[in-house]
């Protein structure tokens, strides 16, 4: 096995299986981006408040440099930038005035735009649209918006223009116009701690209000607040005092105070430990996609995220779908295998006697003729059928690389022998002359050799893998079953590998 092992032309069957499970490892962590979901979660506030920067602390290692979001004194942010999962990592300019509009692209940019290159972008209709690699932006069981539609979407994060601008149409438009989505899965409101009692931060946090109340959630309404800019002295006290503030405006709204859910986050970017940032983000994440928890124990969003993956294969791209294939054509050779040979002999009753005085293509068709009958199977067409191994997984499924090099390869070796023998007994049958003298001892000889060969390799761990794996076919939920296959798998690689080295050692 060490030298096996040593030489790349000759892999072992483990390695091979560890590969297989490796490509698979890796398509599962790159999920395609579904489709756009409605569901988005609004970051607004003021002008310079920081929301550019709250979602790039968020979002930071996966927005490549150049897409960076640009955040400054200046007046950068004039169309909404919507972040959503997508690969490779991109920025465009789309146009979609609602979030249930297609979004239809524009232009794709290399460079987060300056202020100046947008045109004049009407920014009610046009949205800049960067799509990165971030899991929390898939939603692989959706966006909650349809009662059945648990198919993946996209999760919109909408980084709006700031008002306090000056100039900007959407910035100092109506709060219910842009403030909150279409279907929302919390809002979020910035406001730079020394900003916290500005008149018009007050008066916009009232208009605003009064739109969450009116807009539709996930769940409860949920307004995360971010306080920037905050020493962290101040954190705790600054903290209750907005929240005591939206809680008044609230009541005053004639809201119910228990169905809001109200988090307020106080913090200095710029004097965050890498510690405090990654807690930070645990929390913030934490409390923006809560309610996609909620009533849906069954399905807990926080399992591996792999598993809603593989909750989506239905009909052909289902691996469970495909087993009871293999068993039965492993139990199609074996009972053919069975056939051709009954009690050791491979035309039992039949011998040269009975075939006297037929000429050699006369012989020829009556030996085929009942070998086949023997075989009960008509022509060898539908021999080869019977015993061809079944088609692949689609190139783009993840456990392709698994099926075609471990599950496919290893049921091939189990039914190319069966294929080659019965090719060979057409063969042999065809070459009986009128002078063979014993059609018995004829066909042993030529035959007998690679019958064993084609049984054995029917009596193979895989073989034994291929039984046990039907039971998988009804268990739910369905990665258990994918996840039994692929140790199994791995478990009977070693024991192939582990058997040759000893077959080697003998
Ligand atoms: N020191 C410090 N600077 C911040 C903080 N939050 C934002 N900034 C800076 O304030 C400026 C305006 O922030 P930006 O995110 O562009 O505000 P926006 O207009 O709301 O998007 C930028 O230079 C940010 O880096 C913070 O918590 N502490
Ligand atoms: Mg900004």
């Amino acid at each position: 096995m060490k030298q096996a092992s040593q030489d790349p032309q000759h892999s072992t069957a483990t390695e091979t299986v560890y590969r297989a499970l490796r490509a698979f490892a890796e398509r599962l962590s790159r999920p395609t981006a579904p489709p756009d979901g409605l569901l988005s979660a609004r970051v607004i506030g003021e002008f310079s408040a920081g929301k550019t920067r709250l979602l790039r602390e968020l979002l930071g290692a996966a927005i490549p440099p150049a897409l960076f979001p640009v955040s400054s004194l200046e007046r950068q942010t004039r169309l909404p930038l919507e972040i959503t999962y997508g690969e490779p990592p991109a920025l465009t300019l789309i146009e979609r005035a609602n979030d249930y509009d297609a979004a239809i692209p524009v232009e794709t940019l290399h460079a987060f735009p300056r202020r100046e290159e947008l045109g004049d972008s009407d920014p009610l209709r046009y949205r800049l649209q960067l799509t990165i690699t971030e899991p929390r932006l898939f939603l692989p069981t959706g966006d909650r918006y349809g009662e059945d539609d648990r198919e993946p979407k996209r999760l919109l994060l909408i980084d709006l223009p700031g008002w306090n601008s000056g100039e900007d149409a959407l910035a100092e438009s109506a709060a219910a116009e842009i403030m909150t989505g279409y279907h929302n899965l919390a809002l979020v409101f910035v406001v730079a701690a020394n900003r916290l009692d500005g008149q018009q931060n007050t008066e916009r946090l009232r208009e605003f209000l009064a739109a969450l109340a009116d807009a539709d959630f996930v769940g409860e309404p949920t307004l995360i607040l971010v306080i920037t800019h905050c020493p962290p002295a101040d954190q705790a006290r600054l903290g209750a005092r907005l929240r005591e503030r939206v809680e008044t405006l609230w009541r005053e709204l004639d809201e119910d105070p228990d169905a809001l859910r109200l988090h307020s986050l106080a913090v200095d970017f710029a004097e965050l430990t890498p510690d405090e940032l990654a807690s930070f983000r645990e929390t913030f994440w934490g409390h923006l996609l809560a309610p996609l928890q909620d009533g849906s124990q069954a399905e807990p969003q926080a399992a591996h995220p792999w598993i809603a993956g593989l909750r989506h294969w239905s009909g052909e791209s289902d691996p469970r779908a495909h087993l009871p294939l293999a068993q039965a054509r492993i139990e199609e050779a074996r009972a053919l295998l069975a056939r051709a040979c009954p009690g050791g002999e491979f035309l039992p009753g039949m011998n040269m006697h009975r075939l006297l005085g037929l000429d050699a293509a006369a012989l020829r068709e009556r030996l085929l003729t009942v070998w086949r009958r023997q075989l009960e199977c008509p022509d060898a067409e539908q021999l080869a059928a019977r015993l061809a191994t079944p088609v692949p997984l689609p190139d783009d499924h993840p456990l392709a690389a698994w099926w075609g090099q471990y599950w496919q390869a290893n049921l091939e070796r189990a039914l190319a022998p069966a294929r080659q023998f019965f090719a060979r007994a057409e063969a042999v049958l065809r070459q009986v002359q009128p002078t063979t003298s014993d059609l018995r001892a004829y066909l042993a000889g030529h035959l007998s050799e690679h019958h064993r060969a084609a049984v054995q390799a029917l009596d193979s761990s895989f073989a034994c893998l291929v039984e046990s794996a039907q039971a998988l076919v009804a268990e739910t939920p369905p990665e258990r079953a994918t996840a039994t296959l692929l140790s199994l798998s791995l478990l009977e690689a070693r024991y192939t590998d582990h058997e040759a080295w000893a077959r080697g050692n003998r």
